[in-house]
């Protein structure tokens, strides 16, 4: 795990770090899920692989929830405590950045109703989902830099951005170079 660079927004931390999001020691890792819960390949398929079957039949008893919203599980065997489902947009399917924007700030009302202090997530609808990466990296971190601002007494402490591959991180970065201007 490699810490790429942090920004303080009034006492809280944004974080942005490289690596597997499996591995990652907080009260929440962030899913990139699908509407009905079902987790098959990308993070979904390694969060069920490594924290257990117990993850897959939680969100079965769950069953659904509409893209741009957000649920929650335990986290079986990993590191995390609990998981928080979100589902963003696929590509192609109409209204994306906003969908992909109640994703977001449905998973850090979640997080903030359950008391949560630190969460980390992936770059969401970029990988299966085909959504552009400049994109998603751009409404990532804004939506969560505004979150933080807006709701400076919600439990949450620290909101990371746990990013894979290289490309990836270079829109993350930019972005937060952005938000030191
Ligand atoms: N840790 C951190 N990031 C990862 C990891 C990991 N272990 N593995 C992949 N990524 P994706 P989506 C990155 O496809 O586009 C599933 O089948 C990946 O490189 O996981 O929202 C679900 O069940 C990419 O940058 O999510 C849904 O059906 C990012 O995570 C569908 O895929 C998101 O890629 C969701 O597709």
């Amino acid at each position: 795990m490699k810490l790429i660079t942090e920004h303080k927004i009034s006492g809280k931390t944004l974080r942005l770090v490289q690596g597997d999001i499996t591995e990652r020691d907080v009260d929440a890792v962030v899913n990139a899920a699908n509407s009905h819960l079902q987790h098959g390949g990308g993070v979904a398929g390694a969060i069920v692989k490594k924290g257990g079957q117990v993850i897959q039949d939680e969100s079965d008893k769950i069953g659904f929830t509409p893209v741009g919203t957000a649920v929650i599980t335990t986290a079986g065997k990993l590191p995390a405590r609990f998981v928080i489902h979100a589902v963003g947009p696929r590509m192609g399917e109409g209204d994306e950045d906003n969908k992909l924007k109640n994703a977001v700030n449905g998973t850090l009302q979640l997080a903030s109703e359950k008391r949560l202090k630190s969460i980390s997530m992936p770059a969401i609808s970029s990988g299966i989902f085909g959504f552009p990466k400049d994109r998603c990296a751009k409404i990532l971190v804004n939506e969560s830099a505004n979150y933080l601002k807006k709701n400076q007494k919600s439990s949450l402490e620290i909101v990371e951005f746990c990013v894979y591959d290289d490309n990836t991180m270079e829109h993350f970065k930019r972005e937060f170079e952005k938000l030191k201007l």
